[in-house]
């Protein structure tokens, strides 16, 4: 008999399977269907040029390049935008997060999402998928006024997940502490937590007033509570019987994602696998320290790929890494130093993070947003290098065309459908896409067209903390051939005035279109 999942390439997979079925067994529409778990390793602030499989050869990634090799390495695959939040918000949403405003969020932020929203958890939900969330969240939690000694909600559980274990926002920002359902974990009683992100409360020392106790030297903004001898953004106080240590985190989510995979009866999962590596701080485990070479970014690396490589035994050791379908990717392009002093850019060497493009996180540039994406799906997606235009975005709609899920219309309304890319039985990506930062740029085929930035425009909030403004931006349109200048250098804008305003008007055309959740 042939092999279910090679059929599966050539044709709707459902079909092929529904067909193989009906040779040996009666088939129901349920049995028929091989739903592959779904797992999304999501990097933080990994960059296009950070993987030996994506050209890097001061570092060496096995465990990522295994996925590569045998799986479909995209050349133009992006996160929705340059920074964490709003990419997480499209990735889960299907919706660039200008909609909702969706920009850094503090630790003590509401959740962004509405409750209400159509999500990816709760779509696959619909073909029986059970969902986790671990690692970073950054999404916001609660309604505005979270008490942290009780339950935290709304959270992932509300908006389709079935379990999380969360570092609540960033690991530079408190609490810094885990959050499980809807529970801090370990907290005692007697030990209250509390956050401000206004003004110091309790009696911890600050990396402002302590900057001695300090293992890396912060900026401004990450002056505030010493954790592990780190200062984070944000005060707390208590809380110490919670309290994480940095370099366990690998550990914790790895036994965490091990008790969730291994806890799934009959039904499929989804595991969206949130690293904090290779966000700041850099921390990681006493095995990966100093080993790159490059300093704490290029440990984290490391570390970032060992991980992989454990969550990939798991499932071959309980023999489900054939029918797991794995994403690899990252939130935001590359930055060296987001805040502490921590020798990456000192012993950076030759290694280039954004692989030729220009900017990184923050930036409207390519950098900003074109990051490592590779699809993993042994003898589904076959090994291959695609250099279709493709976003984060799309998982929504394409895994929903994959298992043969009803959408509702305008759900995940900037989703497209692209598994017949992913299933190879088309070359074809997407027509246009938008790159979210401090602006919007546009890419139709390889034309990338910046909007001028303007001051009283949408989300300034980076630019009026730091006082800098990021690459790329600047109060004149830009646009540039990337076919012939990859790292956009020349502006030809003014060379090409009709496609200027050809672009400007998909964007406002995507502005206006109309959601309904
Ligand atoms: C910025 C922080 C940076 C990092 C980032 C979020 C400052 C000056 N910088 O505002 O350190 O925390 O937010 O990173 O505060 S992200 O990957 O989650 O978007
Ligand atoms: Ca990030």
């Amino acid at each position: 008999m042939p092999n279910p999942l090679s059929i599966m390439k050539y044709g709707h997979f459902l079909v092929a399977v529904i067909i193989i079925l009906l040779g040996c067994t009666p088939a129901t529409k349920e049995s028929a269907v091989v739903k592959p778990n779904i797992i999304v390793f999501y990097i933080d602030d990994l960059g296009y040029g950070d993987l030996s499989c994506y050209g890097a050869s001061q570092i060496t990634t096995p465990n990522v390049d295994q996925l590569a090799v045998n799986g479909m390495l995209l050349t133009d695959g992006h996160s929705s935008a340059a920074t964490c939040t709003p990419s997480r918000y499209s990735l889960l949403t299907g919706e660039y997060a200008f909609r909702n405003n969706a920009a850094i969020l503090p630790g003590d932020a509401p959740l962004l999402i509405d409750t209400q929203k159509p999500t990816l958890p709760k779509m696959l939900k619909k073909a029986g998928y059970r969902s986790a969330v671990i690692g970073k969240w950054h999404l916001g939690l609660g309604n505005g006024n979270i008490d942290w000694n009780g339950k935290v909600s709304p959270g992932p559980l509300e908006i389709g997940f079935d379990y999380s274990f969360l570092l609540p926002s960033t690991g530079d920002r408190v609490p810094a502490v885990y959050l499980e359902n809807h529970t801090v974990l370990n907290l005692t009683e007697g030990d209250s937590l509390r956050v401000s992100y206004k003004s110091k409360i309790g009696e911890r020392p600050t990396g402002k007033e302590n900057p001695e106790l300090l293992k890396y030297q912060a900026d401004a903004q990450h002056s505030n509570t010493i954790i592990n001898g780190v200062s984070r953004i944000g005060f707390m106080e208590g809380g110490k019987s919670a309290e994480w240590v940095d370099e366990e985190f690998p550990d914790q989510f790895i036994q965490k994602a091990e008790q969730f995979i291994g806890s799934a009866d009959d039904k499929p999962f989804f595991l969206f696998f949130s690293f904090h590596d290779i966000h700041v701080p850099r921390m990681p485990m006493e095995q990966f320290q100093g080993k790159s070479g490059m300093g704490p970014r290029g440990d984290a690396i490391l570390q970032m790929d060992w991980t992989v490589g454990q969550v990939m035994n798991l499932l071959k050791e309980r023999g489900i890494d054939k029918n797991t379908l794995v994403v690899f990717t990252s939130d935001n392009g590359p930055v060296l130093n987001d805040g502490y002093e921590d020798e990456s850019v000192t012993a950076l060497g030759s290694h280039n993070p954004g692989g030729g493009y220009s900017g990184g996180k923050y930036s409207a540039f390519e950098a900003g947003t074109r990051v490592p994406t590779i699809i993993h799906w042994p003898e589904v997606v076959q090994p291959s290098v695609s250099d279709a235009l493709f976003t984060q975005l799309d998982l929504f709609a394409s895994l929903a065309a994959m298992l043969d899920i009803e959408m509702a219309p305008e759900e995940a309304i900037d989703s497209e459908d692209l598994s017949a890319l992913i299933l190879g039985n088309s070359q074809t990506g997407r027509a246009t896409m938008l790159e979210e930062s401090e602006t919007l740029s546009l890419r139709k085929g390889n034309w990338k067209y910046i909007r001028p930035w303007l001051k009283d425009k949408k989300y300034p909030t980076w630019i009026e903390r730091t006082k800098s403004i990021p690459d790329g931006l600047s109060k004149v349109p830009q646009l540039y051939d990337l076919s012939v200048d990859k790292a956009e250098q020349t502006n030809v804008a003014d060379a090409n005035p009709q496609l200027v305003s050809e672009m400007e008007e998909i964007i406002s055309a995507i502005e206006a279109r109309k959601k309904r959740f």
